[in-house]
């Protein structure tokens, strides 16, 4: 699963960076759904997507369009992509849970993304963990950011590498833009994504390309056995739209025991 190399990365920062994870014709397709979904309002989104802030209400924010996998089979790939699977197994100890994806296009006048996530003072979320020990990396809340795009330097994701493990409060003074060493900037290539533990303190710069937008797929995945939220998992009204597998990655599962999706990819990762 991840190297040796990968996981000392990982611990350190908090996040991993996996260079050409996309397929050419499944970046082309992403992109070309992404601008038609993004062209559309609201209401004549495919159902069931729907964006995170309905962008006529909340024309500032950075429009995300939720569970693209029910509308194209190109996200639902996405989600077992095994470039991703790679990391996402290992991290979770062979037991994750997709939770949501989202199609987010970041324009040149979109708001800034502020610094979020960290853990803060003592006690930890216990739904949101990092730990490492007995040669592994575990976290419970692991997101893939995708990019569709190059995203150029001084724009897009930051975050504070090692802010994953640290204890203390962030100073107020601490933003996107306070730079490195403290906020690091990460810009990668279309094909690339970062995966990144949500207990990483991370944010983004605003866009600067004028000629073309960010366009970005955040693949979220949690340990099998967490419950989120009241009505998470698969949304059986729209079941027919996944593939066996992914409905499977959806679903909640018990600590012990794999599902045999995870077997599967197991053996496709060691084939
Ligand atoms: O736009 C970004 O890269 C940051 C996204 C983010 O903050 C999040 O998904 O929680």
């Amino acid at each position: 699963m991840l190297t040796d190399d990968e996981k000392w990365q990982f611990d350190l920062h908090g996040f991993l960076i996996l260079k050409q994870v996309l397929a050419p014709d499944d970046l082309s397709r992403m992109v070309a759904l992404c601008d038609e979904w993004h062209g559309l309002s609201e209401s004549e989104l495919p159902p069931p997507l729907s964006s995170y802030e309905d962008p006529a209400k909340n024309p500032d924010s950075a429009r995300a369009i939720l569970d693209p996998e029910y509308a194209d089979p190109v996200f639902d790939r996405l989600i077992l992509n095994l470039q991703i699977m790679r990391a996402v197994l290992d991290i979770t100890d062979n037991a994750p849970q997709h939770l949501l994806s989202a199609l987010t296009v970041n324009q040149t006048d979109s708001n800034e993304i502020g610094l979020h996530g960290g853990t803060v003072g003592s006690i930890r979320n216990p739904a949101n963990d990092y730990q490492a020990g007995d040669g592994r990396v575990f976290a419970t809340f692991l997101n893939a950011a995708i990019s569709l795009v190059n995203v150029p330097p001084g724009s897009g994701f930051v975050c504070i590498p090692g802010s994953h493990k640290s204890y203390f409060q962030r100073p107020e003074d601490v933003d996107i833009y306070t730079g490195p060493p403290t906020v690091v900037n990460v810009p990668i290539n279309a094909g690339d994504a970062v995966i990144f533990t949500e207990t990483l303190c991370h944010g983004a710069l605003p866009w600067l390309r004028e000629d073309t937008p960010r366009r970005t797929v955040f693949v979220r995945y949690s340990t099998s056995y967490a419950s989120w939220s009241p009505g998470a998992g698969p949304k059986e009204d729209f079941k027919d739209r996944l593939s066996e597998d992914v409905y499977q990655m959806k679903q909640q599962w018990p600590f012990q025991g794999k599902k045999p999706v995870v077997e599967k990819l197991i053996e496709q990762l060691n084939g």
